[in-house]
């Protein structure tokens, strides 16, 4: 255990852990970020202890309290925006002005949540029988059990960790292995805020360890995932064998459409942010493009021109437009991809190839294929990279179908001028949200998000609507 390592956080006491987790810049793979305490099953079961033990003090506390807590780590998170955006960006890979963003929109995410601590209610109406009332309240769900992925490391924990918070329920975080700094600094955060002992803990670790004694404990009542389809699963699994609540957000294949009548350049536009930004890795990105006839040969010269003209290389470097993959593994499932497109048919139009650059990192070149159809694995599977593929159609009906020809269903996109063809494919389409002339990723922290189909299961995350997993409902009756 290096003696530098940062610790767990488990009944309100950093503790060592057994063994370390480096992590390293994936710009710059001589970088190491820093060293994290692995925590062991010891560490876990003290930590769902620890949570249980304090849930019902917690489920008491004052929304007031509550409220001072999420106002104070949301304050702190803003005002150490570049400092924690600049962490961020070294160790997941996203350039810096993305990971400031994200950092931003973490600390908008507590204050979102401050707020409703003072805008929680119930409802009082008549029973259907004379002289009773009858009175709804929602409480806590007791100790809830947060697992969240590394591509989104202030963000998601914020989504999953403050709602849990502002309705009263205790908090055991486990982060993914890639990104512990982040996620170190958020607890340290709320530890500081005044989250009495107990009430937020943090294990890191694997999910095949660390996760897994998570899933294994009865204590734990409610489990909020986001992360691969196989995994989510397997949390589903072990889940209803506990018969605890359970949210999970899955992968995506999102479509853009893009109609003869959209707006060209705002079309490009969406297309390279939601397909490559983020080096592509956001279930959120469009990773297929379904472009109609008559725009199809304009839509494909315009963005092999733009993607010409994005700058790979380090997150830090203020002229990057899209930063490293985030790993060995990672860049290995984007490059093997990117052989089946080519061995399926479809046609690399341009990028693809890994690059050197003056640091060592997994520095790759978005992908462009054309030529592909809804069949092939490439535009079935999540590749999870800067990897996207045109499927050419006849017109929007055709689009629509294609669109829907999915496993997925977290977001889609279309570009059109028409208010009929958009207003048909908000209806229509098979997905949790809908953007017209927008990116299909990049999404508002105030209101729901969360898919259909294979992308999402359990209730929404995030917004007024966080509340249905975050509380369990009681109907009261009283005759006076
Ligand atoms: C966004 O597109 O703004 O893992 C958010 C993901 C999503 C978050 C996307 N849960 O990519």
């Amino acid at each position: 255990m290096s003696p530098d390592a940062k610790p767990n956080l488990v009944a309100g006491q950093w503790i060592a852990g057994e063994g370390v987790i480096a992590d390293i810049n994936p710009s710059d793979t001589n970088d190491i970020v820093g060293t994290f305490a692995r925590a062991s099953a010891h560490d876990v079961e003290q930590a769902v202890g620890a949570a249980h033990d304090a849930a019902p003090a917690w489920a008491r506390s004052g929304i007031q309290e509550r409220h001072d807590v999420l106002e104070s780590a949301g304050r702190e998170i803003m005002a150490r925006r570049e400092e924690i955006g600049r962490l961020l960006s070294r160790e997941e890979g996203k350039t810096l002005g993305e990971a400031v963003a994200e950092t931003i929109r973490a600390a908008r995410i507590f204050d979102f949540f401050a707020g409703e601590c003072l805008r929680l209610s119930g409802e009082k109406l008549p029973s259907v029988r004379p002289d009773i009332d009858v009175e709804i309240s929602r409480g806590p769900v007791g100790v809830v059990g947060i697992i969240t992925p590394w591509n989104f490391p202030m963000a998601i924990p914020a989504w999953k960790i403050a709602p849990a918070i502002c309705y009263g329920n205790t908090i055991v975080f486990k982060p993914a292995e890639l990104v512990p700094a982040c996620a170190w600094i958020m607890v340290d955060i709320l530890h500081r805020a005044g989250m009495p002992p107990g009430t937020i803990n943090l294990v890191n670790g694997p999910g095949s360890a660390v996760g897994q004694a998570l899933l294994d404990d009865p204590r734990i009542k409610a489990v909020s995932f986001t992360g691969s389809q196989a995994t989510g699963a397997r949390v589903a699994e072990a889940c209803v064998r506990h018969m605890r609540k359970v949210q999970l957000e899955m992968g995506g294949k999102n479509p853009l459409v893009v109609l003869d009548d959209a707006d060209l350049e705002n079309a490009v536009e969406c297309a390279i942010d939601g397909s490559f930004f983020s080096t592509g890795q956001r279930c959120t990105a469009s990773s297929r493009l379904i472009v109609t006839e008559a725009i199809h040969t304009r839509f494909v010269e315009a963005c092999v021109e733009r993607m010409r003209r994005l700058v790979v290389d380090d997150a830090l470097d203020s002229r990057t437009d899209v930063g490293p993959v985030v790993d060995a593994n990672q860049l290995h499932q984007d490059q093997n991809y990117i052989d089946i497109g080519r061995r399926e048919g479809a046609t690399l139009r341009t990028g693809g190839e890994t690059v050197n650059r003056s640091k060592s990192g997994f520095y790759l070149e978005p992908a462009l294929f054309t030529d592909s159809t809804s069949e092939m694995r490439i535009n079935r599977e999540e590749i999870f990279g800067p990897v996207a593929a045109i499927i050419r159609v006849r017109d929007y009906d055709e689009a629509l179908q294609v669109a829907n020809d999915t496993p997925f269903g977290l977001t889609a996109g279309i570009c059109t001028g028409s208010l009929k063809h958009a207003t048909h494919f908000k209806r229509n389409a098979e997905a949790g949200m809908v953007m017209v002339n927008l990116p299909t990723a990049g999404v508002d922290y105030h209101v729901p998000f969360g898919g259909t189909k294979g992308s999402s299961y359990g209730p929404r995350e995030q917004g007024r609507y966080a509340a249905e997993f975050h509380t369990t409902v009681k109907t009261a009756y009283t005759k006076p």
